[in-house]
């Protein structure tokens, strides 16, 4: 098979190829308004929601002269409550990036070397829907797999179902946020979904961990948090870094990181002996108490203090703390928490705490949601697919795993992983896998084995340059999508609508799954005429006013009763129908029914080397923006955070540029300033995830700081779920004085980050 090269893409072909008080209006303030022209009022204003991220904050987006001005918030929506993160307000940048993928593609040879071909929609779908069909008749339909992220991938994710295949995976759940919902949904039945329905805003106590609000910015959430420092709320962050969370907290707990369960088995042994937890709520609801009570005796103050770091004292103080603000106790159950590897674990720990706090249904902890019931679009049935998911070596591994593994559906393109490579086409939406999934190389080995690969995205991402056929989407801002139903505080119905018509030869994902469907006999699963058509069936299904819709961007339910004290049903879906303390469903399956933590598996950096810890910047998300030139006017590039006496000892300056080296010798592609800082660990650095970008057509930020990713050769797999703890890397500083460049040198002047810690 033809090893693929690595396009510079557009290398052949035709040319051109209403919160109250205004404190998260001067926290989002802090970081400048990046709209495109914030003084034009439009002279049509469209509701919609955003892409930014995945929150799905409702916004209005301004049109003058038949260009998106500006982008606000909807104050009907939700989720935004008429304000946006600043990324969401700087929606402009990705409309008129002028790297934006403008045409269909085909890899083709010429005269030895691969080149993009600039190809009409008719050909590049043409080409797609020939391999598809083709690698069904040879391997059967399982033989496609769907990598999607973004909502716009709901129309990819119906195509793949109805094609037959159920090798259809996030990066949202094996990398970000599996072992959080399968912790809870041990604990309470259920998990805490996205939008999370934690009610910070009436936290009374709130306790982070390792959750960085205010650098993840997920607009409500830090609204929310917002409110809860004005209420003054007792916050507790435990992070091995000062975030702005920390700055924001009564308590930082620098905590030793990958030691947090046994902090949590510590707290729980406190609230447990000094009797602060909820005696009534357990009684009612919890089912194993007497085993937890059990299990944590041995997990002391004491016994922690040398594993965490964390001082007797301090566990006690802080612990007292929640007990005395339960039960608007809430210990956030994170998002992003795949860190290592025994993360489901952690997670349960932190549902149980919750458990034990009696927060769970009740006011300042995590409300009850509700959802609009909106009938689902009447298609045929998708046929049974003829083949297991391909992403585990047998079904019966990682058995509480719900969902299908994104890394596993990378290796099993490989000849010799999963025994004859099962997967043999990928498409990939909105996912830009390189840096997505842990160790690159082996995704790169995937990527030559394939026998066709299609990428449907808005930028020339790394991923793009290994496609065979790149399909461009029109942005976010330019098409029209699912409608977005989810349960949340009140329930409502938000819908995407087409802003502007779509810029260069780009079209919306549901154009493109219909048309692909026709083309490979599914037609009948494609029977409305556009996005509109089928928005409309379903709203009139449900009784709901599309004009309403149109106009307001958003319509609201009546809100049920969000907690158990004001009439919602304490429901709890688990087998014994309690909160189960005890897990029987775990111990059957031969893990431990309740958390417990060995150090002597926690590894120990190297001499000389740091644990990598990576994270968000406020203005940007992953890759997905870090080319969009206004968010960078904020934040260009990122930096490597080194505490101050490590700086000291490698007599490395502020500001200095340094490579990082992993314990493989893995190093990275680029350089980036240092951040000399006491505000993190001596055992530990952090960068920001997102940067390093080596796609060349990314022209603003390629060659920009350092890809976290590059440096994850290694991770470990949580065998209750499958998810990939990534946060067991170690690397060590080359000068970038010391190294031989064999890549092109960062193309403009860096600026870096203004402090944006508070
Ligand atoms: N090393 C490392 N790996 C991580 C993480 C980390 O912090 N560090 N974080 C993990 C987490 S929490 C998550 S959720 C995942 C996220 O992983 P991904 O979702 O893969 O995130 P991105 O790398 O931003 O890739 C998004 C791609 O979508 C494209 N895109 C943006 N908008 C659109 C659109 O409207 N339509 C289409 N078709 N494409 C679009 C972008 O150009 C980009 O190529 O990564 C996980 N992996
Ligand atoms: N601005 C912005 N906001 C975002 C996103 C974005 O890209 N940009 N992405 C969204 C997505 S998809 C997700 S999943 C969330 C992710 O947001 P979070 O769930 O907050 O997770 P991370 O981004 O991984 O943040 C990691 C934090 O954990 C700390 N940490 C690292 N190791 C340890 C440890 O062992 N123990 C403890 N206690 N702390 C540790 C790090 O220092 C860092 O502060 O953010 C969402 N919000
Ligand atoms: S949190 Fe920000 S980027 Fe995400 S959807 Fe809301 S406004 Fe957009
Ligand atoms: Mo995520």
């Amino acid at each position: 098979m033809k090893r693929r090269q690595f396009i510079r893409v557009g290398g052949y072909g035709a040319a051109g190829a209403a919160v109250a008080g205004g404190l998260t209006t001067d926290w989002y303030g802090r970081y400048g308004n990046p709209t495109a022209d914030p003084g034009t009022d439009g002279d049509r204003v469209v509701p919609s929601f955003c892409e930014l991220c995945f929150w799905k904050c409702g916004i209005l987006a301004h049109v003058k002269d038949g260009r998106v001005t500006k982008i606000k918030g909807n104050p009907k929506d939700p989720l935004s409550n008429g304000h946006l993160c600043p990324r969401g307000a700087g929606g402009t940048g990705l409309l008129y990036d002028p790297d934006r993928l403008k045409k269909p593609m085909i890899r083709r040879d010429v005269r030895g070397s691969q080149v993009f071909e600039d190809v009409s929609w008719d050909d590049a779908l043409g080409v797609v829907a020939e391999n598809f069909e083709r690698i069904k008749a040879e391997h059967g339909a399982a033989a496609l797999a769907l990598f999607s992220h973004g909502y716009g991938g709901s129309w990819m994710k119906h195509l793949v179902k109805a094609h037959g295949s159920p090798n259809i995976a996030a990066p949202s759940y094996a990398q970000c946020r599996g072992p959080r919902e399968v912790g809870f949904d041990l604990t309470f039945g259920a998990g805490v979904g996205s939008p999370e329905n934690t009610d910070i805003r009436n936290a009374r106590c709130l306790v982070l961990i390792g959750s960085h609000l205010g650098e993840n910015m997920h607009n409500t959430q830090v609204q929310d948090f917002a409110d809860a420092i004005r209420n003054e709320a007792d916050i507790i962050t435990v992070d091995p870094r000062y975030s702005v969370a920390a700055s924001k907290s009564r308590w930082w707990l620098p905590i030793k990181p990958g030691t947090d369960t046994a902090l949590l088995l510590a707290w729980m042994n406190v609230i447990i002996g000094e009797e602060l937890y909820d005696r009534d709520y357990i009684e009612r609801y919890a089912y194993g108490f007497e085993q937890l009570a059990e299990h944590v005796k041995a997990f002391t103050p004491e016994w922690a203090y040398p594993r965490t770091g964390i001082e007797p004292d301090v566990i006690r103080r802080t612990a007292r703390a929640m007990g005395a603000a339960r039960p608007a106790t809430l210990v956030h159950p994170g998002r992003h928490v795949t860190w290592y590897g025994d993360d489901t674990q952690r997670s349960r720990a932190i549902a149980l705490l919750n458990a034990l706090l009696g927060s769970w249904g009740r006011k300042g902890g995590f409300f009850v949601p509700s959802q609009i019931q909106l009938p689902p679009y009447e298609y045929p049935g998708y046929l049974k697919p003829d083949a297991q998911a391909a992403d585990r070596p047998a079904p019966s591994d990682y058995p509480l795993g719900d969902q299908v593994l994104a890394q596993g559906v990378c290796d099993a393109a490989i000849t010799g992983v999963r025994g004859d490579s099962a997967i043999k086409a990928w498409m990939v939406y909105g996912s830009n896998l390189p840096t997505t999934l842990p160790d690159p190389e082996n995704t790169y080995k995937a990527i030559q084995e394939l026998d066709f690969l299609v990428t449907v995205d808005v930028l020339p991402a790394e991923i793009v340059g290994w496609s065979d056929v790149v399909l461009p989407e029109a942005t976010y801002l330019e098409r029209c999508d699912e409608l977005y139903n989810p349960w949340w505080r009140e329930p409502y119905v938000a819908v995407r609508q087409e802003v502007v018509p779509p810029m260069y030869d780009s079209k919306p994902g549901w154009w493109m799954a219909r048309e692909l469907g026709k083309r490979i006999g599914l037609p009948e699963f494609f029977p409305w005429k556009d996005s509109i058509e089928y928005a409309k069936t379903r709203l009139e299904a449900a009784g709901l006013d599309c004009e309403v819709m149109k106009e307001q961007g958003v319509i609201r339910g009546k809100p049920g009763p969000l907690y158990f004290e004001e009439g919602a049903v304490p429901e709890f879906y688990t087998d014994s129908g309690k909160i189960e303390l005890y897990s029987p469903k775990l111990a059957a399956l031969g893990f431990d029914p309740m958390p417990t933590y060995d150090h002597s598996k926690l590894e120990e950096p190297p001499e000389g080397y740091y644990r990598l810890l990576f994270g968000r910047a406020p203005v940007h998300t992953f890759g997905r923006t870090t080319n969009n030139r206004l968010l960078s006017e904020v934040y260009r590039e990122n930096e490597v955070w080194v505490n101050r006496d490590v700086a000291r000892r490698w007599g490395l300056e502020d500001g200095e540029r340094v490579y990082l080296q992993n314990q493989d010798g893995k190093r990275s592609s680029f350089s980036a300033p240092v951040k000399v800082t006491g505000r993190i660990r001596p055992d530990a650095v952090y960068v920001v995830h997102g940067y390093g970008r080596r796609a060349p057509k990314l022209r603003f930020v390629h060659g920009k700081g350092i890809d976290d990713n590059e440096l994850i050769t290694r991770y470990k797999v949580d065998p209750i779920m499958g998810g990939t703890g990534m946060n067991v890397n170690f690397v060590t500083f080359l000068r970038a004085a010391d190294v031989v460049e064999d890549e092109p040198a960062v193309d403009e002047p860096v600026v870096v980050a203004e402090e944006v810690v508070a």
